[in-house]
């Protein structure tokens, strides 16, 4: 972790702004009937899960290029995960993908009290080939023409749930390449039958207090089709296999100008959102940083989560779910962190009586002027003064390249390979 003194000697040379610009925003919040205090303590509480992934440099299909001192294995990330969550205090608890993570428990939950870190929902992995595995995901796991490659990947999943157990996970995420690549390749219908079953014999094994999260993609790898090509699939799998059972959402996962926060809402009201991946895009699964390309779709998809956040049974599960290509992975996600956590404060600041009021009157002007409101206020103040309380730095990327860390791990984690493509 980094030294504290360090973050106390960045805050100290920022602290008399902050303190400056607080009590501006609170003044002027307080005309809009808005406690700043009230606001703060929700920005204190949120958090969202960092994928145990994100924190090594990323890949397309033509090649990654590695940053120094890449983590060698999962003690390494979840150290990396730890000094984001120190720097951000928004980030409490990493996401693990088997088989890349796979490791002693103990090891684990040692290394998650170290470091101040909780986990997420687990992630298996049908989609690549694995050295030691008997058959291949070539053509399919979960949904394969073949039965024993079916119930390897059925295994697999049962096995992350296993490991998840041991250290104190509640939900196993599933998303799969399956699909086809050319019309005709694939029965579509006998070929999602297969997969509900597949993912039928995974529920089975899921413990009483566990959540099952399918996650649909349009496209990728699979380029004609896919098993779980979008929400209403997603939405078919958990009504049919149970009440455990929920979707994700993944802001890259479909076509553009899809209009994704009515898919939340949609979600809600069928009692199965299950949580959130956040990440940005321009033209498809890019998975460039939140908030970089289309700040205010992401406003909007938390403004459907705020509304909705009191509706009984809500249980969200938010994790951002990036590629890191150019830049440092863990500067990244300190960002990303920060711009989630800021949609979701300007999507409380949405004055919704005025709102319910302007839908009830068909006074669509003033209804969108409301939205735009929330979303042009400057929430930074209370972002910044939300990680000062809770010893977190204020500026989180200044500190993080002013505690030197990325040249003290280099110094020790020796350089990894770049080359071959390393999109996930
Ligand atoms: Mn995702």
């Amino acid at each position: 972790m980094i030294d504290k003194h360090i973050i106390e000697a960045e805050n100290a040379a920022r602290q008399t702004d902050l303190a400056a610009d607080y009590d501006a925003l609170g003044a002027r919040l307080s005309r809009r009937g808005v406690d700043i205090e009230a606001l703060t303590a929700r920005a204190m509480g949120f958090g969202v899960a960092i994928p145990s992934w994100g924190t090594g440099t990323g890949g397309t299909r033509f090649a990654r290029f590695p940053g120094a001192g890449e983590p060698r294995g999962i003690m390494d990330k979840m150290d990396d995960c730890g000094v984001i969550h120190q720097l951000t205090a928004a980030t409490p608890s990493v996401s693990l993908h088997i088989p890349w993570d796979r490791t002693d428990p103990s090891l684990l939950l040692e290394k998650a009290e170290a470091t101040g870190l909780g986990f997420d929902a687990m992630n298996s992995n049908t989609f690549q080939d694995q050295a030691d595995q008997e058959y291949s995901y070539k053509y399919g796991s979960l949904s394969h023409t073949d039965a024993a490659t079916r119930a390897q990947a059925v295994d697999h999943n049962l096995d992350c749930i296993e490991i998840g157990r041991a250290i104190g996970s509640k939900a196993l995420t599933v998303w799969i390449g399956d699909g086809s690549n050319f019309p005709g390749q694939t029965s579509l219908s006998r070929q999602f039958d297969r997969y509900l079953d597949a993912m039928g014999q995974v529920y089975a094994g899921l413990p009483d207090d566990w959540r099952l999260f399918s996650e649909h993609k349009i496209y990728e790898p699979a380029f004609y089709s896919t098993v779980v090509q979008d929400w209403g699939t997603s939405l078919m799998i958990a009504q049919e296999l149970g009440p455990k059972a929920q979707c994700l959402v993944d802001l890259g996962h479909h076509a553009p100008n899809v209009n994704i926060e009515m898919i939340v809402a949609r979600l809600i009201r069928a009692g199965k959102l299950g949580g959130f991946h956040f990440n940005d895009s321009k033209y498809g699964d890019d998975d460039l940083d939140a908030g970089t390309i289309e700040p205010f779709r992401l406003f909007l998809v938390w403004n459907e989560l705020v509304e909705h956040e009191d509706t009984p049974g809500l249980n969200l599960s938010h994790m951002i779910d990036q590629s890191h290509n150019v830049t440092d992975p863990m500067e990244s996600l300190m960002i990303s962190a920060v711009e989630i956590q800021r949609a979701y404060l300007q999507a409380s600041l949405v004055d919704r009586t005025a709102l319910e009021g302007y839908r009830d009157s068909n006074d669509a002007l003033m209804a969108a002027a409301t939205l735009r409101a929330a979303f042009r206020t400057d929430v930074d103040p209370i972002l910044q003064m939300a990680r000062l309380r809770k010893g977190a730095a204020i500026d989180p990327v200044a500190a993080f390249r002013a505690s030197g860390w990325r040249a003290q791990v280099a110094a020790v984690r020796p350089a990894s390979a770049g080359g071959g493509g390393g999109i996930v």
